[in-house]
């Protein structure tokens, strides 16, 4: 990726300025049946809302909604389905004051996202849909541009990198400019490796070591490894179920805010934000 792009004050998200001079935790709220980590859990609007309102009283600065799961091997969700989930609860958790992220490919799901007062287009596809450019560049959201190889049902079917780094941030340059050729200002724009998403062990731990090239390329880096495979291989427990992997969750949110990632998103809110204030108070 170029180096020459100022880093700006500001993520600009729709009427929100987020601040880019200190992590921002991005609580995530999974309003599926069948998530890796919390699936089933907040499908019911109700149990989404209260969620979510517990991740703002937990202190995240940005919620992350998503209405499809992309684990490795999911099957995609139908466009009226996810609208279905997302339509009875997404304007209560606007109403919450926080900046709300939509995880989604699908250009309606944006339409709808920008209509109910959403912050964020969060897309695990970086816009590569047929008609999620434009639809996007039709708002005034904040983007988050991520890198996957393929599609979820087929990703971990031998993922295959020269120079993993390489090709993860030529793909994300790519992606930057065709946002802005578009018309999405560069304010507007974060980038993501895509931790997990068509990634061997060995190539997600290469892209977690090269969060300070990524922070340098000047776009604001999101980070989104929790809970994820990587980081039950990294505490030394393969085998530790999802719940189980907290601890190293939050050590690797840590590290990548100390190599400058600017955004973690995390489903331990509590637990991240207070090793991140705890690290920041340490710092000075
Ligand atoms: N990971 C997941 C979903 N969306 N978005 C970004 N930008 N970066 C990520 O790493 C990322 C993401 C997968 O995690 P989760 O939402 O917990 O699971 P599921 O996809 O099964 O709902």
């Amino acid at each position: 990726m170029t180096s020459s792009h100022p880093l700006p004050a500001h993520w600009r998200c729709g009427s929100f300025l987020l601040p880019l001079d200190r992590p921002l935790v991005m609580g995530i709220v999974n309003i599926t049946p069948d998530s890796f980590s919390d699936g089933g859990r907040h499908f019911a609007p109700n149990a989404a809302l209260e969620c979510a309102q517990r991740l703002v009283e937990e202190g995240a600065d940005i919620l992350d909604i998503g209405a499809e799961s992309t684990r490795p091997g999911s099957d995609s969700v139908p466009e009226a389905e996810e609208l279905a989930r997302l339509e009875p609860v997404l304007a209560d958790i606007v109403a919450l004051g926080k900046p709300v992220s939509v995880d989604t490919m699908k250009p309606a799901v944006m339409t709808l996202a920008a209509a109910a007062g959403a912050a964020i287009i969060n897309d695990v596809a970086a816009l590569r849909w047929p008609g999620a450019l434009e639809a996007a560049a039709t708002t005034d959201l904040g983007i988050c541009v991520m890198h996957m190889i393929g599609m979820p049902k087929t990703m971990q079917d031998d993922p295959h990198y020269d120079d993993v780094v390489a090709e993860v941030e030529a793909f994300l340059a790519e992606r930057v400019a065709a946002c802005e050729q578009a018309g999405i200002a560069a304010d507007r724009i974060a980038i993501d490796p895509g931790f997990g998403f068509g990634k061997r062990f060995e190539h997600n731990l290469a892209l977690l070591r090269a969060t300070p090239r990524f922070v340098a390329s000047g776009w604001p880096v999101l980070i989104g490894v929790s809970r994820k495979g990587m980081v039950a291989r990294l505490a030394g427990r393969p085998e530790a179920p999802a719940h189980q992997r907290v601890g190293g969750s939050v050590a690797v949110a840590l590290n990548a805010a100390a190599h400058g990632a600017q955004i973690v998103r995390v489903h331990d809110v509590r637990e991240t934000v207070d090793a991140l204030r705890a690290w920041q108070q340490i710092e000075g």
